[in-house]
């Protein structure tokens, strides 16, 4: 009879499964040494907080339904943007990993372990907050659902396959192959908000905010497969700390700039904007307007 032990999986065979605690990765950050890293995680936190009060506050005269939703999704961004900061800082979601063969960074050490540092954290939560980035943006277009929540299908799809690239620890091909796939999935989000998106809110007066809000959107989205490939887990030219910033500072254009800029032409409920008293209802004569 094989003895039970043979059958249960070699440890150090999964990417998540060895390395240091979340306590020593947090003395790791937090400690003294690191302190560009540990900054670029806890202003962002505070960004974060910021924008929830800001949103909170100049949202409050809203009226209308329509306005409401969009204002509502700019506070998800938010919202899960403190979140994914929080398990950055706490060192949950950080890990310290070791690349494949034949990677640049293959044989690093980091807090003594060896590995490169992963702040794979960043690519699950952007799973949650980008889809709300591109309902607000579809919604301030005038576009429909099915185009809304056919770039929310994709940018998961391109957030979840940059997690596996971060996290594929077998072939370097392989990671290089679900980021290829990941860029794939993005270039169709791309494409909505150029062609699709651009000719709707041209239709539906709102062409002067969504040239801003596109400028900055898809100018800074390319900004974050740039950093991943620059960055530790693709050709590690770029340290954690500054790829770490770069994303932080991307962060900052992409989702507290948009929110505040598109907050601001909200406010006003123009007519661009607004959905009247029955939009999203779901019986007919419904339409809340009295909360
Ligand atoms: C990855 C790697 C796989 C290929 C591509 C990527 C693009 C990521 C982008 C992220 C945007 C994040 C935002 C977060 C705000 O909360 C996943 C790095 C194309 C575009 C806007």
């Amino acid at each position: 009879m094989q003895p039970l032990i043979a059958s249960a999986p070699a440890v150090g065979a999964h990417a998540l499964q060895t390395g240091p605690t979340d306590a020593e990765l947090f003395e790791y950050v937090f400690g003294g040494g690191n302190t560009l890293l540990a900054l670029s995680f806890v202003i962002n936190i505070a960004l974060a907080g910021l924008t929830i009060l800001g949103i909170v506050y100049l949202g409050r005269s809203l009226t209308d339904p329509r306005s409401k939703t969009i204002a509502t999704a700019l506070l998800l961004i938010s919202v899960v943007s403190i979140s994914s900061y929080t398990g950055l800082t706490s060192g949950l979601t950080l890990s310290v990993i070791e690349m494949p063969a034949g990677h640049p960074a293959a044989g690093a050490t980091t807090a003594g372990e060896s590995g490169v540092l992963v702040m794979w954290g960043r690519y699950l939560t952007w799973t949650f907050s980008t889809p709300f980035i591109l309902i607000a943006l579809g919604l301030i277009a005038g576009s429909n659902w099915t185009k809304i929540l056919t770039t929310c299908a994709f940018t998961i799809a391109m957030c979840v396959t940059g997690l596996a690239a971060a996290l594929t620890t077998s072939s370097l091909v392989l990671r290089w192959w679900w980021f290829v796939l990941g860029s794939i999935f993005f270039l169709v989000i791309v494409y909505v908000i150029l062609v699709d998106w651009t000719a709707e809110a041209e239709r539906t007066g709102t062409s002067e905010l969504f040239r801003t809000l596109k400028l900055l959107t898809v100018v800074g989205w390319f900004g974050y497969p740039i950093l991943w490939m620059l960055g530790v887990e693709g050709i590690a030219i770029l340290d954690v700390a500054i790829t770490s910033w770069g994303y932080s500072i991307l962060d900052i254009i992409t989702k507290y700039i948009v929110t505040f800029l598109a907050l601001f032409y909200i406010v006003d409920e123009p007519e661009s904007i607004t959905g009247g008293s029955d939009y999203g209802a779901t019986i007919p004569g419904s339409g809340v307007s009295d909360d």
